[in-house]
């Protein structure tokens, strides 16, 4: 037996582990089932490692099942120590629901939570469960040295952790229980991290409830070179377009190694395998020209920030390309150009070309301004200038805001007015 759903999700490289595959395919062949995954509350966005799940959540939906999403606004408070090197910060109520609130905003703009997906929170049961009772009905059911035994915590057992991290397995394997309880969900799905964790609910459904449950895990995403996917720069890609705007979240897809966009296409995108392979047979023909990576930042884009935003996005990739500054506008030069040195010209500031070259540190003498002037080699908004004498003017300023200093080929600073 097999089930269409689970072959096309290990076709995508979408499957790590999973408990008992045959019990698995037949819940799944059943059809409409309740699964969830939690994510726990430690910043105000999510970021992009979380779009693997975020995602499988959305396939499961499409493929007619129930998903749910699990704030984990009570886990949240105590910190998973899964593969952590060291204790967590404890945050406040208040920042925890804070990050609650805006995460559980974000993951609704991939499911839809007026059909069969749930929005839920495990604050709600942990808030009036007395510890007396959790060590009672929960805590009996597993022994120590289960617990010390599982790979995410093993290192930690050594170097030291506290009770209160050590317990949350317990919590995630009761939140299983209690979603199978309340809403018949029969699999977690996680993250090869969350291993550990996810069986603690299997575990708990079978020794308090009597009941089957499954689990499966998406693996950990590398780069060709074995490192953790999701950096640009060194800096994570947040979900939030105040962190990481629309164009640089698409800069991020566009900037895909050709040795690992196919194998990021098969895990990201909503395209078909068939389509997927057809985009593949005409990107190698040409992969300089970028057709995989284009598609995927497009489609990816759009999925997570809306067409508006993949739009501007494309016209600030566009802008910066040709060199043609002037088609954008004060906001979309504020993405475009986050990255790039700027100056707050001052009331004083004398405006000549040269002048203002020196003043914002685009060039380190008068002389090299002149020189760079005359050679043709300074544009602003796009625009070459050649006079050393020039000043600057209001029709220089972008929305009386910005103009962009281009020095040679590629060097931009920024100027704000
Ligand atoms: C809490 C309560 C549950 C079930 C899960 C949780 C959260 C879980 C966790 N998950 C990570 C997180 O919140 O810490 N203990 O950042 C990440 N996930 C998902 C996926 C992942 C994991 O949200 O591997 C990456 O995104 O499982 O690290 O009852």
């Amino acid at each position: 037996m097999s089930n269409a759903f689970l072959e096309e999700l290990k076709a995508r490289g979408l499957v790590f582990q999973t408990t008992n595959e045959e019990e698995l395919v037949k819940e799944l062949n059943k059809g409409n089932v309740g699964l969830y995954i939690g994510f726990d509350p430690t910043a105000s966005s999510l970021h992009i490692g979380h779009l693997v799940p975020i995602l499988i959540l959305r396939r499961f939906e499409l493929a007619g099942h129930r998903p749910i999403a699990l704030m984990g606004g009570g886990t949240g408070l105590i910190g998973d120590p899964s593969f952590k090197d060291a204790e967590r910060q404890l945050n406040s109520l208040e920042t925890v629901q804070g990050f609650v609130d805006s995460i559980g905003g974000q993951v609704a703009r991939f499911l839809d939570f007026d059909g069969k997906a749930i929005l839920e929170n495990n604050y709600t049961w942990y808030k009036d469960f007395l510890f007396i009772d959790f060590l009672r009905d929960v805590g009996k059911y597993f022994t120590i040295n289960y617990m010390m035994s599982k790979e995410s915590v093993k290192r930690r057992i050594e170097t030291g952790i506290s009770y209160t991290e050590f317990a949350y397995q317990l919590l995630q394997g009761y939140d299983f229980y209690e979603l199978n309880a309340r809403y018949g969900v029969t699999l977690q799905v996680g993250g090869s991290d969350q291993w550990g964790n996810m069986t603690a609910g299997t575990e708990l459904l079978r020794r308090k409830g009597g009941k089957d449950s499954h689990v499966l895990t998406v693996p950990l995403i590398t780069d060709s070179n074995g490192k953790k996917f999701g950096k640009s720069e060194g800096n994570a890609v947040w979900l939030d377009a105040d962190l990481t705007s629309p164009y640089e979240f698409y800069q991020f897809w566009i900037n895909t190694p050709d040795s690992d966009i196919i194998k990021y296409m098969k895990i990201f995108s909503f395209k078909t395998l068939d389509e997927l392979a057809s985009i593949e047979s005409e990107w190698a023909e040409a992969p300089h020209q970028r057709l995989a990576q284009k598609t995927l930042a497009a489609e990816m884009t759009e999925l997570v920030h809306g067409s508006d935003a993949l739009e501007q996005a494309l016209k600030i990739t566009e802008a910066l390309f040709s060199g043609d500054i002037k088609a954008l506008n004060a906001t979309e030069i504020r993405q475009g150009f986050k990255d790039v040195p700027s100056y707050d010209v001052a009331e004083a500031d004398d405006l000549n070309i040269v002048e203002i070259l020196v003043a914002s540190g685009v060039v380190t003498s008068k002389r090299q301004a002149r020189e760079d002037v005359t050679n043709g080699a300074v544009r602003v908004n796009g625009e070459q200038i050649k006079d050393v004498d020039y000043v600057l003017s209001d029709t220089d300023k972008i929305e009386n805001e910005f103009s962009v200093i281009r020095r040679g080929k590629k060097k931009y600073h920024l100027l704000k007015f």
